[in-house]
Parts: C-alpha cells; structure tokens; sequence
C-alpha cells in the first residue's frame, strides 16, 4: 500500500487549508457534507489521525472514530427524518476510493429516494 500523503484534500480541510460544512467534532474526528453527495444528508467523518484507510488505521484510532460515526448517523437519520442510513467506507482505488486520507460516507435513506449515480 502506498504511504499516507499529507496534502490530500482532506488533510488540508483537517488543517484548515481548505473550506468545508463541518456539521460535527470531537478529539477523534470531524464530520463535513460530502461536496458531490450522493442523496441530500450525505456526510463524511474523516478520524484526524492520518490514515490512508481503514487497513493502515492504528487499533486506537478506530473505536472514537466509529463513535463518531454512530453519533453523527444517528443525529443526520433524526434531523433529515430518514428511514435508514447506509455507512460505507472504501479502501484503495480499485475499490472506490478517491481521497486517500480515511474517510465514512453516512448517507441517510428512504424507501423511496435512489441514491445518485
Ligand atoms: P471516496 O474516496 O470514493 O470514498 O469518496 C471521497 C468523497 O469525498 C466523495 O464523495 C467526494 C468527496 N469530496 C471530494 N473532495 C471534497 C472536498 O474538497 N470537500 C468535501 N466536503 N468533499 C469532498
């Protein structure tokens, strides 16, 4: 696996570089709107440890970062009123990962709203 490159995007949202709609943080993480959403509520919680992925991620960083999670599904599905929510998280480029810092997608659903191609 390549190594972790700190200029990424959400690296330098982390650092305050770039803007982004924070909607949440805590020690572990931050949480921001997904700027190409694929339903309305899409959100993003990136750990602020610097991991490629989840298979780089130290054992420490994992469980307040999926407290995070957790937290922020259960506020976006209460806010949005929303049926369910789909978390997903991709791992390398073959698998669908784009930012190579870590990242989950918590995306609110509803029976009858697809998701966006
Ligand atoms: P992926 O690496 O495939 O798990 O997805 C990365 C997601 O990050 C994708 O849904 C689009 C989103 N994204 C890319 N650049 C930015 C950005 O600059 N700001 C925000 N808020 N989201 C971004």
């Amino acid at each position: 696996m390549a190594d972790y490159d700190p200029d990424n995007i959400f690296a330098k949202i982390l650092r305050g570089e770039l803007p982004a709609q924070k909607v949440y943080e805590d020690d572990a993480a931050i949480a921001i709107m997904d700027v190409m959403p694929q339903i309305d509520g899409h959100v993003l919680v990136i750990p602020r440890a610097q991991s490629r992925n989840l298979l780089d991620m130290d054992a420490g960083t994992i469980a307040p970062l999926f407290a995070a999670v957790q937290k922020v599904a259960r506020a976006v599905k209460a806010a949005l009123g929303a049926e369910g929510v789909t978390i997903t998280q991709f791992n390398e480029a073959p698998a669908g990962q784009s930012v190579f810092h870590a990242h989950v997608h918590i995306l609110p659903r509803w029976t009858d709203v697809p998701l966006k191609p």
